[in-house]
């Protein structure tokens, strides 16, 4: 077995973190635009405002992506940049950007995936509550409306949120994201309700306002889990762990099936119920049916995962990482497994089609002194995981693989400082090169996977 005929191979990323040109042509103001202002909140006062310039060089990074064989791109719209208000008048200068790139992807033969949402949130919808008002439902949708009048003759891919764990969880719970709020747990409750139901109108607005049959998705993030052992007793106890409730509440955005259970299943986890009472919003039938408006696909971002044993207790148990785990330069683990465990677990709860819409890692990518960039870190991660995920390839329906990122850009609040992409930017010059990994994953894509 291994990846079907058709898989995708692609490469992903977001418009904070690319394209610069915060201020040109009429887009409006988002929350990162605010958050990267205040001294303390970004490494080294990094911005940004320039980012890799890809409004600019957009043409260039597309024939990269073509040099390298990438099938699909998936990228983010800035709500902002074609509704600078958030709502109300468009601005067709941005407009104008999306097109073009849209048109460039697919005269060389890239497939665009758009993602409506991923944290741009405009700041004049913060100042009226952003995702506390639960206006920002109707307003979501109309901007999904805007996105499937102007672009769906020619995309017919659409992840509505990227990570609302992250949005909502580090944006207003630790504050470690934009807008930086410590917000009380029942807000971040509220909020999290009124994202998903801004995800349903999303995806009733696609279906409604798109040009053609479209493939709607969503492409949450969680913890995720993967057993010590093969035993079907570890396998259970990590299948537990990876659906359960977060132990500490002041952490609970960082789970699957709270974010997930109402987009797929209809409803919100029972153990989650009883935990958050004290915190929950109204919740009637009507949003759940909103919520859980059918989509086409799931999308999960997953780079690393716990590894669980059954404990003799009967209950699941995590299992000490040794000393000297590896890790990458942003201090992740490195933890192969979690790229079959995870499609596994998520294919089986919820029997939908499965796309990695985030996987990679950040090494500490320099030009060496014969002018390349050698990272046999990447290319031996990336090796494990998709091994790893070639596995679960044989056995559900995995539909395409995201790396993230395509070059180098904006790791929020750790700025400049890493480095995700196959291909290196220098921010001084904008020049980008690929890394030696660029050419290993473009044989990957040439044999499908035959090399892993
Ligand atoms: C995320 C975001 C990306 C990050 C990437 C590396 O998953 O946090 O979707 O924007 O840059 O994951 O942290």
């Amino acid at each position: 077995m291994g990846f079907s005929e058709n898989f995708v191979w692609g490469a992903a990323t977001s418009a904070y973190q690319i394209e610069g040109a915060v201020k040109e042509e009429g887009k409006g103001e988002h929350i990162w635009d605010v958050y990267v202002k205040e001294p303390g909140h970004i490494y080294g006062g990094h911005n940004g405002n320039s980012a890799c310039d890809h409004y600019h060089r957009f043409r260039e990074d597309v024939s990269i992506m073509k040099e390298i064989g990438i099938m699909a791109y998936r990228f983010s719209i800035d709500w902002s940049r074609v509704l600078p208000e958030g709502f109300g008048s468009v601005n067709e200068s941005g407009i104008v950007f999306y097109d073009s790139l849209i048109n460039e992807l697919l005269k060389n033969g890239i497939e665009p995936y758009i993602t409506l949402h991923h944290w741009e949130l405009p700041y004049e919808i913060y100042k009226r509550g952003g995702w506390m008002n639960p206006q920002i439902v109707e307003w979501f949708g109309e901007y999904a409306r805007l996105i499937a009048e102007r672009f769906s003759d020619r995309v017919t891919h659409f992840f509505t949120l990227n990570e609302p764990q992250c949005f909502v969880g580090l944006g207003y719970l630790t504050g470690d994201h934009a807008p930086g709020i410590k917000a009380p747990l029942r807000d971040t409750f509220e909020m999290a309700h009124n994202a998903l139901k801004a995800h349903g109108r999303a995806v009733q607005m696609l279906r409604q306002y798109g040009k053609q049959r479209l493939t709607v998705g969503y492409a949450p993030t969680c913890g995720m889990c993967y057993p010590e052992t093969e035993k079907a007793e570890d396998i259970e106890a990590a299948r537990q762990a990876l659906f359960a409730m977060n132990q500490d509440d002041r952490n609970w955005t960082w789970n699957v099936s709270w974010w997930s259970d109402p987009v797929l299943l209809g409803n919100y986890p029972e153990e989650g119920l009883k935990r958050y009472e004290p915190y929950l919003p109204r919740i009637t039938d009507e949003d759940m049916k909103l919520i859980a408006e059918p989509i086409d696909v799931y999308g999960q971002n997953i780079y690393n995962g716990r590894c669980i044993r059954m404990g003799r207790d009967g209950m699941p148990e995590e299992v000490k990482r040794c000393e000297g785990f590896p890790k990458t330069a942003v201090s992740w683990p490195v933890t192969p497994e979690a790229l079959y465990w995870g499609p596994k677990f998520l294919y089986e709860r919820y029997r939908k089609p499965l796309y990695i819409t985030e996987n990679g890692m950040s090494c500490h990518d320099v030009v060496s002194i014969d002018g390349k960039v050698h990272d046999p870190n990447r290319t031996d991660f990336l090796a494990r995981y998709l091994k790893e995920l070639k596995r679960a390839a044989g056995e559900i329906d995995l539909r395409g693989y995201f790396h993230w990122s395509l070059m180098d850009n904006f790791e929020w609040e750790k700025g400049y400082s890493e480095r995700f992409g196959l291909v290196y930017v220098d921010y001084q010059t904008q020049k980008r090169m690929k890394k030696d990994s660029a050419y290993w994953y473009q044989d990957v894509i040439r044999s499908n996977g035959a090399n892993l």
